[in-house]
């Protein structure tokens, strides 16, 4: 038997938020139809359509489509390309990041008895549990009622009640909220709970609009997988409660992929191994033969299926790193040292840029300066190296002085072999700002303002160091580093933002995207580095595939045959064949 859930949890969700943002700049956008676009390389291409105003997509444009489609659909359109970076050939998203960090300083502080969880850069899972226990205690049940009764209707504005009819074309929300104040509310204390996190989140809400014109969506729930589901219910400018009750009439009708995690590939070979489409069909299964398909997920399916889900809501306020990375995919892989140290001179530019920026928000200097790579064979190195400086130039000598030494090619032009991927990346903060012109090491040594020393986090934390002092890790050795990279519930190895990603995901990129694509791209990923490292080092052995061997897949943690690729030394994996 599961165990009846205790907590209450909230979701907020910003309404198309990049699209807000460009209304917000210019004011005339608002009620318009929006579309914001990837700039796809610097002269001037456009990418896919990356967020979209509600406007917009009445008019059937969708997420992915490019600008002459988009047009198509909808004449008259407004465009708002994403600019490019300043010294990294990339967009530059830092306005959708500085009006996310203006929204999280109004949740972070909105009251201390809400753990806090940013999601993504518009999400955040809130744990309202105290809150809501110690609101009741003060105000007493009965008066709470009371207030309820008479003025629910200011105090609810925009709230609506999961309990299944509420996506009928007779539901009327407002009478569907009355009946449910004044019936379960009244006798139940685990729907009056759910009842006053739904005021808090009204509240919440029209701070958040209050103070930078910014709508968003709510949900509240018991978990938060729930609290996730039903914010997206009646959105935008909604929010939706859920009493636990009521999970089985949502969960009946709700398509596997529209839930938490499983909205990608994993999701897809659920409904593919058992020929289901609703997650009240994944509920009909059971345990054991979700344990023949997915042994190391088969717990976890069978929980959610039923509105269950005990992940912890996680404090994370301040990212672990920053982080700025460069892809060069295929033929662009750098093999000119030329290249290397132009491209090394942006990333130190960029990176100092975001330093500075992240120093004055954030009160923090770093002291490490991670600088990984990847080859175009798909291997991934780092060396954790110490900042001197916040000063490109001198990060530039760091970074290059420590690179420069694994050029396996003997001319004096070229590089072997070819770099995918450049990754500059710097953690260890302590508290305090270092001044412009005092080296790192002289101000810690005078003790600075050393004395708020935040806990120091750990770079890369599995991984084999060489006899040059490189780190050499695969993808099944990365671990979390308390970073916003949000890994699948079973799933320890993936994620960590520090490091570059072998198919070339920008960790920087990735960590700023909904937690759902995120968990969908390093999902890919994985699928892919298995493809290459079975191509590259041994066929698939079909018949053990097709059978499983229940061991291998759980050790794995997923249930892809990765195979273990050769512990090479990089010595002589950089020597001449
Ligand atoms: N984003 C992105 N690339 C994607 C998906 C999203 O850059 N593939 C960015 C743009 C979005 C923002 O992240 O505005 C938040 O993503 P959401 O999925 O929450 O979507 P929106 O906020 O745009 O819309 P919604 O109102 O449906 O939440
Ligand atoms: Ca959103
Ligand atoms: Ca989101």
């Amino acid at each position: 038997m599961l165990k009846p859930p205790t907590r209450i949890i909230g979701l907020i969700d910003m309404d198309c938020f990049y699209a807000q943002v460009e209304q917000r700049e210019k004011p005339e956008l608002w009620g318009k139809p929006v579309a914001v676009v990837q700039p796809s390389g610097p002269r001037g291409a456009l990418g896919g359509v990356i967020a979209l105003s509600y406007e917009a997509r009445r008019a059937g444009v969708k997420r992915g489509m490019m600008v002459p489609q988009v047009k198509a659909c909808c004449s008259e359109v407004n465009i708002c390309v994403v600019p490019f970076g300043e010294h990294a050939d990339k967009p530059d998203i830092n306005k959708y990041r500085l009006a996310s960090a203006e929204v999280f300083e109004i949740i972070n502080t909105f009251d201390e008895r809400i753990v806090v969880e940013k999601a993504s850069v518009d999400e955040a899972f809130l744990d309202l549990t105290q809150l809501v226990e110690e609101m009741i205690a003060t105000e007493g049940r009965d008066e709470a009622l009371r207030r309820y009764a008479s003025e629910w209707k200011t105090i609810f504005p925009t709230s609506h009640l999961a309990e299944g009819a509420d996506k009928n074309d007779s539901y009327n929300r407002e009478e569907s909220f009355e009946r449910w104040i004044t019936g379960h509310c009244a006798t139940d204390f685990r729907h009056l709970s759910i009842l006053v996190a739904g005021e808090v989140i009204e509240q919440l809400r029209a701070a958040i609009l209050s103070k930078t014109q910014f709508y968003c969506s709510g949900g509240v729930a018991t978990n938060k997988m729930m609290a996730k589901l039903v914010c997206g219910r009646h959105k935008p400018r909604q929010q939706t409660l859920m009493p636990h009750e009521y999970a089985s009439n949502i969960l009946d009708k709700t398509s596997i992929q529209d839930v938490r995690f499983l909205g990608g590939k994993f999701g897809q070979s659920v409904c593919n191994r058992f020929g289901i489409e609703t997650m009240g069909q994944l509920a009909a299964i059971n345990l054991s033969k979700l344990e023949e398909s997915f042994p190391a997920q088969a717990r976890w399916l069978y929980e959610v299926a039923r509105g269950h889900d005990e992940e912890v809501v996680k404090t994370r306020n301040l990212l672990g790193s920053v982080t700025v990375s460069k892809q060069f995919p295929g033929k662009r892989a750098l093999a000119k040292i030329d290249d290397i140290q132009f491209w090394i001179t942006g990333l130190s530019k960029e990176l100092c840029k975001r330093l500075h920026e992240d120093q004055n928000a954030n009160k923090r200097t770093a002291t490490s300066l991670i600088l990984s790579f990847c080859t175009t064979n798909w291997k991934q190195y780092s060396k954790t190296l110490s900042m001197v400086s916040y000063n490109p130039d001198d990060i530039y000598e760091i970074a290059w002085g420590a690179l420069k030494l694994l050029n396996k090619a003997t001319d004096k032009k070229n590089w072997e072999p070819p770099l995918g991927v450049l990754t500059l990346s710097s953690s260890r903060f302590v508290g305090g700002v270092l001044s412009g012109t005092r080296t790192l090491k002289n101000w810690m040594k005078e003790g600075g303002e050393t004395s708020n020393i935040e806990k120091k986090l750990p770079a890369i934390v599995s991984s084999r160091v060489d006899d040059q002092g490189w780190e050499v890790f695969n993808p099944d050795d990365l671990e979390d580093v308390n970073t916003e990279a949000v890994n699948a519930p079973w799933e320890t190895g993936l994620g960590s933002s520090v490091l570059p990603n072998a198919l070339g995901y920008d960790p920087a990129f990735l960590n700023e995207l909904p937690e759902d694509i995120r968990a969908e791209l390093l999902h890919e990923q994985r699928l892919n580095e298995a493809k290459v490292l079975q191509v590259k080092h041994k066929p698939i052995d079909a018949k053990v595939e097709a059978k499983g061997n229940p061991k291998q897949r759980q050790k794995k943690k997923a249930d892809l045959p990765v195979d273990e690729p050769p512990k090479k030394k990089i010595k002589d994996f950089f020597k001449k064949d």
